[in-house]
């Protein structure tokens, strides 16, 4: 059995999808542990329900961004897993963490990639009247959100939307496409080679496989 640890810092509704699929059998793999950098992420519930082990570690208590890293690195690397997936997790990683899990690190990011990488990315969609937005799950690299694409989806914008409507239309996606990916992942159909990603042995494009 495969293992998979999820890191977290909300709602945990892309953790859910994940718990599902792995229950469904749509993953071949089991979720070890969650972790999460604020304690009261209602996501740590949904894992204590699903019966998956917990974790909370404040970034108060650690003297710098190295020093977290490393003591959630010790953490997770009790678990062994094979592929670490960030669901909305909202803290930088230090290099070395990202060097540590490099090319079993995912994380699904709420744009169409390279466009607006960074935060609020809703909220720039809307300012800037684009008639489409989505989301990308991608490699992990020290570029922030910058590692290769695995897959896109895409979502409409309709006159009148508020940042609420277009989020919910974005995350309803997100839980098709992330289990997904760690389903491939996990299958050992993904890599990550040269900074790019490949599925099945063919390098996929900048924007990532072409889904539909
Ligand atoms: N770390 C590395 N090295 N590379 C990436 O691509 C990462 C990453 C850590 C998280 C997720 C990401 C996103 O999908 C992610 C990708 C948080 C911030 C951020 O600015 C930016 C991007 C992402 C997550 N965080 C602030 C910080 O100082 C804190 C913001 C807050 O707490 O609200 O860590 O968008
Ligand atoms: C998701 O939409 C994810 O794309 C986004 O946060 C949400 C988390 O929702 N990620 C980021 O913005 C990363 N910076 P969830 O906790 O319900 O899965």
């Amino acid at each position: 059995m495969k293992h998979i640890v999820v890191l977290i810092s909300g709602n945990g509704s892309n953790l859910q999808a994940i718990i599902d699929a792995c229950q469904q059998k749509k993953i071949n793999g089991t979720i070890s542990a969650v972790f999460s950098n604020k304690a009261d992420a209602f996501g740590l519930e949904r894992a204590q329900e699903a019966g998956i082990p917990t974790h909370a570690l404040a970034a108060s208590e650690f003297a710098s961004r190295e020093a977290f890293d490393r003591q959630l690195m010790q953490e997770i690397d009790a678990y062994a897993p094979d592929v670490v997936v960030l669901a909305g997790y909202m803290r930088i990683l230090s290099p070395a963490f990202v060097a540590r899990y490099s090319g079993r690190l995912l994380n699904i990011h709420p744009s169409l990639l390279p466009k607006y990488p960074g935060l609020h990315t809703h909220r720039q969609v809307l300012e800037n009247g684009d008639e489409e937005h989505g989301t990308s799950v991608h490699f992990v690299t020290d570029e922030l959100d910058g590692g290769p694409v695995i897959l896109q989806a895409k979502v409409p914008v309709f006159e009148g939307d508020d940042e609420d409507e277009i989020t919910a239309r974005v995350q309803h996606q997100e839980h098709a496409i992330y289990p997904l990916v760690v389903s491939w992942f996990l299958d050992d159909r993904l890599k990550m080679r040269q900074n790019a990603a490949w599925l099945d042995g063919v390098q996929l494009p900048p924007q990532g496989h072409a889904a539909e």
